[in-house]
């Protein structure tokens, strides 16, 4: 880190206030801000953490119309979801506000306004989407059609969510409006614009000043800088939206990704009266934390409005992430594929700390990465349990029989007891880097090794085997001064953990520069035994989630399918020929190397047929002994797999593809006729 900088801005992307926080937003953005954030305030710099909600733009205009309500509604509603669920989750906001609020209104019709003055937007009259049947322009996602860089039909007017491109309404083939389905026509309508074509040098110098930034950013920065920037309306025909602040200007507002931004600074604003130092002196730094769809208007379009409005630093850096898939899907709202932040801390009380571990164990930092419940309870067990847990544990309740819970007295250091206190005395340093660096999954592991470091100790040392009082002590005293040196290391990840590490060992006023120390904890000093930080997750609970994401999937599965259309007309004669009966499986077992094919044996009543059905994905062969089911009789014998079927079990198929057996509601004889 440069050092020349007096203060730092962190953001976290303000999120649509349209639905509840899902483990991808976690990995993607708020953890590692806020493993930054605490490392920095843990260093003792001055830092202010800011985020809150986008509470504009059509996001959620079309998801009050979904739900029945106002938009209003939908964005109290979430507001208060979403924020608590980050409190609860340690994210370690200074404020967490809504750009609703009236500061922000006035802020960014403020910029606007000036913007405006300094003839910096271009005015433009152009033909926009309008759809006549609900009287209204199509602006963003009010609009869908396909995506011309990569082909997916359900592209939305400002962003293709399969490819990540942005997107301008009239690029989308076949477009359709959002709202009524129907092809839109085009009216014209007057909007402002930011002149990003002609702004293009200034970023591209920008974005030339920082080479450390990382290769995913850049890589999509130059992408689009290497395609030409293109001038950008900053206004929209909505009327949910903050009012452009011109005469003449009736239901328009400004583009939710002109406010939304803005929200950084107005939030500031609200947080403290010393606002303009954070983002108007040039020795602040200012750092954007988002997912990497949202790469493109923090790199480009921010910094050219704070360039063209000529008051605000930009950033220093844009450490954006890729995606986090679950279980090898990409993670989605509408298909309710995710893990919901409010539902886990409701179904794993007290436990934030493994989910913030293992998020920021598999974060999508260089690449899409994937969540899985196995790899969960793996990272549970064998790491925080075995490792950093039962390392803990056992230097406090060898502390605790052999010593009164009391640091025992510091003997003569024997070579492994030098080697294991150097070797700790170098990790905050490293960790510090890896941080400094946004490497927080390295950092991570880093930390992990500390744990690793004072088991390995105590396995080499077995205190628990040592007779001499003298120096079974000094061997717990290191234990306990490398548990002690976890409190501070573990706390920008695990907070919940540190903190209560820091009450077993009477820490209070510790911070980064401390850590590393072999004497942080005096001889003689009282340690309290206050349990197993982590302890175990067994199978079924794991199960349960699992479970949970397939009922999703059985649940899309049955939303998507319709009833198909009834096929053409036929004549009773065409009915009449075919020899439908009921007979009862006396013998079923499955047919070798076919997975999907069981050889029944049904007695027709007149003799026993064989009958090849393709059911065997369905059903056990034990379990359909004994059935009656309905089957076609004289269907001509077909040879399949070596044997011949005689004839073809009629069955239903459920919504879900689950098949059952047609059967009579009594049973009947075998050989009775369905007519
Ligand atoms: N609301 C997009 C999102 O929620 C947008 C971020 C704004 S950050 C200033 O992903
Ligand atoms: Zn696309």
């Amino acid at each position: 880190m440069t050092k020349s900088f007096k203060r730092t801005t962190v953001t976290a992307a303000l999120i649509y206030a349209n639905g509840p926080i899902h483990i991808g937003h976690i990995a993607g953005c708020y953890l590692p801000a806020d493993i930054y954030v605490r490392y920095l305030r843990a260093t003792g710099q001055d830092v202010k953490f800011i985020s809150g909600t986008d509470e504009h733009g059509v996001p959620i205009t079309i998801k009050a119309k979904k739900e029945g309500v106002t938009p209003q509604e939908v964005v109290d509603k979430y507001y208060g979801i979403i924020k608590d669920s980050f409190e609860e989750f340690g994210i370690s906001f200074d404020i967490y506000s809504r750009t609703s609020n009236q500061v922000h209104h006035e802020m960014s019709q403020d910029i606007f306004k000036r913007i405006y003055e300094k003839g910096q937007f271009s005015e433009e009259t152009t033909e926009q989407y309008y759809d006549e049947k609900a009287k209204t322009f199509l602006a963003d996602r009010y609009i869908i059609g396909t995506c011309p860089k990569c082909g997916n039909e359900s592209a939305y007017g400002d962003q293709c969510e399969r490819c990540g491109s942005t997107l301008s309404p009239t690029e989308l083939i076949n477009p359709r409006s959002a709202l009524s389905g129907e092809p839109p026509i085009m009216k014209a309508t007057k909007n402002w614009y930011l002149p990003l074509d002609a702004m293009q040098p200034m970023l591209e110098k920008y974005i030339e000043s920082h080479p450390e930034w990382k290769p995913n950013v850049l890589g999509q920065v130059k992408s689009w800088l290497n395609d030409g920037l293109k001038p950008r309306a900053m206004t929209r025909d909505l009327d949910w939206g903050i009012k452009v602040p011109l005469p003449d200007t009736e239901g328009k507002v400004m583009y939710v990704w002109f406010d939304a931004p803005i929200g950084y600074i107005s939030m500031t604003k609200e947080l403290t009266d010393q606002w303009e130092l954070y983002w108007k002196d040039p020795e602040s730094r200012l750092v954007n934390f988002i997912g990497k769809d949202n790469i493109v208007f923090h790199c480009l379009i921010f910094p050219a409005m704070c360039m063209a409005d000529g008051r605000f630093i930009v950033a220093d850096n844009v450490p954006a992430n890729e995606f986090m898939n679950l279980e090898g899907d990409k993670i989605s709202t509408s298909r309710n594929w995710a893990v919901w932040l409010h539902e886990y801390l409701r179904e794993f009380e007290g436990k934030q700390d493994i989910l913030r571990y293992v998020l920021a164990a598999s974060a999508p930092e260089t690449k899409d990465s994937d969540f899985t419940w196995a790899d969960f309870q793996t990272r549970n067990n064998s790491e925080l349990v075995n490792i950093f847990g039962n390392f803990v544990n056992r230097a406090v309740v060898l502390t605790e029989k052999g010593f009164e819970s009391k640091v025992p007295v510091l003997g003569a250091l024997e070579e492994i007891d030098t080697n294991v206190l150097n070797e700790l005395a170098a990790y905050p340093q490293q960790i510090a880097e890896a941080i400094e660096h946004y490497k927080f999954r390295e950092a991570l592991t880093l930390m992990m090794e500390v744990a690793r470091l004072g088991n390995k100790y105590l396995a080499e040392t077995e205190p628990w085997k040592v007779a001499d009082p003298l120096r079974k002590g000094t061997i717990l005293n290191i234990a306990l001064q490398i548990s002690a040196n976890l409190a501070i290391l573990c706390e920008p990840f695990m907070p919940f953990t540190a903190q209560k590490l820091k009450e077993m060992f009477g820490l209070s006023n510790v911070n980064w520069s401390n850590a590393g120390n072999g004497k942080l904890l005096a001889e003689g000093q009282p340690i309290k035994n206050l349990g197993h930080l982590f302890t175990q997750i067994d199978n079924s609970v794991v199960a349960a989630q699992v479970q949970k994401l397939e009922d999703a999937k059985r649940q899309n599965l049955l939303a998507g399918k319709e009833v198909t259309a009834i096929k053409e007309e036929i004549q009773y004669d065409d009915f009449s020929k075919m020899d439908i009966r009921i007979g009862t499986i006396v013998a079923a077992e499955k047919v070798a190397k076919s997975k999907k094919l069981l050889k029944l044996t049904i007695n027709d009543g007149l003799k026993e047929r064989t009958i090849l059905s393709g059911i065997g994905e369905h059903f056990q062969a034990e379990n359909i002994v004994g059935k009656q089911v309905t089957f076609l009789a004289n269907l001509a014998p077909r040879p399949m797999m070596g044997m011949v079927s005689e004839g073809m079990v009629l069955m239903a198929e459920d919504k879900d593809g689950s098949l059952s057996f047609i059967q009579p509601d009594k049973q009947v004889w075998n050989g009775a006729i369905v007519a």
